[in-house]
């Protein structure tokens, strides 16, 4: 076991020196939504380090309601990536170390198995290194391909990278990074508060929200992309899904020319693209006239009531002849946009009452423990045990506290039915923790007891990962 660890370690430093020494080796540009890095001007494929973190974050998903987000490098969509093709690129994916959950990257521009998904599973406050070679050309999505995937994608966990042919690409005045995703709340589209995410409606596909770059109002007012007439624009458009397929539309605008899908196939005149979720497209339009150009998914009550709904400002000068009309500012702003104030912060609850801590409980429970164990502390049959009525949880519950703040692995028996999994260690303060537990043990039929940020405590001192015995591999 140790030999054969040595081994491998000593084969990995040989094959990164046997690499580094034949490629020049660079350190990629990384940029946030809706900046894309600088056009590669390399004649030659190079060895690119990437260094992107996941990181999990509490952020508007419209003004006054608050979503945790699940995302790579801080934003939704995560950092955008620009390498050659030929490339050999060393993808190191650090989770932070304040992250609840494992994460990992499935990239669509990877040949290999999960597109990089197994090799790069890492739990908070690790990092995992890969390397994979840049062989086809094109736009493509990454995303997160953790269990349950559905979940970590739904919380925004998608991005783009961009394998530039070896001749490169032509030459424009802009080029911006959009992507769409859908999004599933406990609320409606606009319910003030922190919200949290709803696996059933996730399931039906019944999508609050539908947005680019993860909040209402990304890419409006004074955060609208700009250009100038006479220039030419590159919109590089993901879809990051998880359910929907994007009809993506620029209203006053016809695209030139788009790369279909992200790949190497031209259309030209296009009004409408098709995005699929997990695909993406390369638009490009030159401007003619001054104004303000909406883009849109034009299955329209998304735009219009659900959020997907952009804007790209043009200054210069008007061409009566191309169009004579008056162009008006906000003709489309969202009908049914939040209500427009924002709420001074949470105040920090401490619980003097087990009434206290049943209420602070269930909101704990809701933004940290639903989206596995479900509203109705049901579980997920094979996947997530139940909370409701469970017989290992009741049977002993300073074990429970242990489950929380330290993790649980290997397999366990619930009420009669097996798992095998792992329960992420929560990081929630012992007070959270306490509330959280008392209002499960209070609801669902469970034993009525009740656990003080005291008895957390003693266990944070105490206690340690509970790895059951017995598991198959
Ligand atoms: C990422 C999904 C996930 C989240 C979030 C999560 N759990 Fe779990 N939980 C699990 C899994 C999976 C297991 C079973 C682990 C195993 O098979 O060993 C588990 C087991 C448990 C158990 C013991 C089994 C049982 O059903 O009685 C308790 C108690 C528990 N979790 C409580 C919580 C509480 C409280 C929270 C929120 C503070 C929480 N969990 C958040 C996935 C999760
Ligand atoms: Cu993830």
């Amino acid at each position: 076991m140790k030999l054969n660890k040595l081994v491998a370690a000593i084969g990995m430093a040989f094959a990164l020196t046997a690499q580094a020494n034949s490629l020049p080796v660079i350190d990629a540009v990384l940029t946030s939504p809706p900046m894309v890095p600088p056009p590669i001007k390399r004649d030659h494929a190079a060895k690119v380090v990437v260094k992107m973190e996941t990181v999990e974050k509490v952020m508007e998903i419209a003004d006054g309601v608050e979503y945790m987000f699940w995302t790579f490098g801080g934003s939704v969509p995560g950092q955008f990536l620009r390498v050659r093709e030929g490339d050999e690129i060393e993808f190191h994916l650090s989770n932070h170390p304040s992250s609840k959950m494992p994460h990992n990257i499935d990239l669509h521009a990877v040949n290999g198995p999960g597109g990089g998904a197994a090799a790069s599973f890492t739990a908070p406050g690790h990092t995992s290194v890969f390397n994979f070679k840049a062989l086809h050309p094109g736009l493509y999505v990454y995303h997160c391909a953790t269990a349950p995937v559905g979940m970590h994608i739904a919380n925004g966990m998608y991005g783009l990278i961009l394998v530039e042919p070896e001749e490169g690409l032509p030459e424009v005045d802009k080029e911006y990074y959009v992507m769409q995703g859908d999004f599933y709340t406990k609320g409606a589209y606009g319910e003030q508060g922190f919200q949290p995410f709803d696996m059933d409606k996730a399931i039906k596909e019944d999508a609050d929200y539908v947005l680019f770059n993860g909040s209402v109002g990304a890419l409006n007012g004074e955060k609208s992309l700009t250009a100038n007439v006479g220039e030419t624009v590159r919109l590089y458009v993901g879809n990051g899904g998880p359910n929907l397929t994007s009809s993506f539309h620029v209203i006053g605008e016809i695209f030139d020319k788009v790369n279909v899908e992200g790949g190497t196939l031209e259309n030209h005149n296009v009004q409408t693209t098709l995005i699929p979720a997990g695909g993406a497209a390369v638009a490009e339009f030159k401007l003619e006239v001054p104004g303000n150009f909406i883009m849109v998914d034009h299955s329209i009550f998304r735009a219009f009531n659900k959020g997907a709904l952009g804007m790209i400002s043009v200054d210069g000068q008007e061409d009566k002849v191309v169009y004579s009309g008056k162009v008006a500012e906000n003709v489309y702003l969202p009908e049914g946009s939040a209500v427009q104030s924002i709420p001074n912060g949470r105040p920090k609850l401490v619980a003097t009452s087990k009434d206290d801590q049943l209420l602070f409980g269930k909101r704990v429970y809701e933004a940290n423990c639903q989206a596995c164990h479900q509203a109705d502390g049901n579980g997920i049959p094979g996947a997530f045990p139940p909370l409701a009525k469970s017989d290992f949880l009741n049977e002993d519950t300073t074990r429970a506290i242990d489950v929380v703040i330290h993790g649980l692995k290997g397999p366990i028996k619930v009420n009669g039915k097996a798992f095998d999994s792992i329960m992420p260690a929560m990081s929630l303060s012992d007070e959270d923790t306490a509330n959280a537990l008392t209002y499960i043990l209070n609801s669902w039929d469970n034993n009525g007891a009740v656990i003080s940020p005291d008895d957390v405590k003693e266990r944070r001192d105490e206690g340690k990962a509970i790895i059951m015995e017995g598991s198959a591999h």
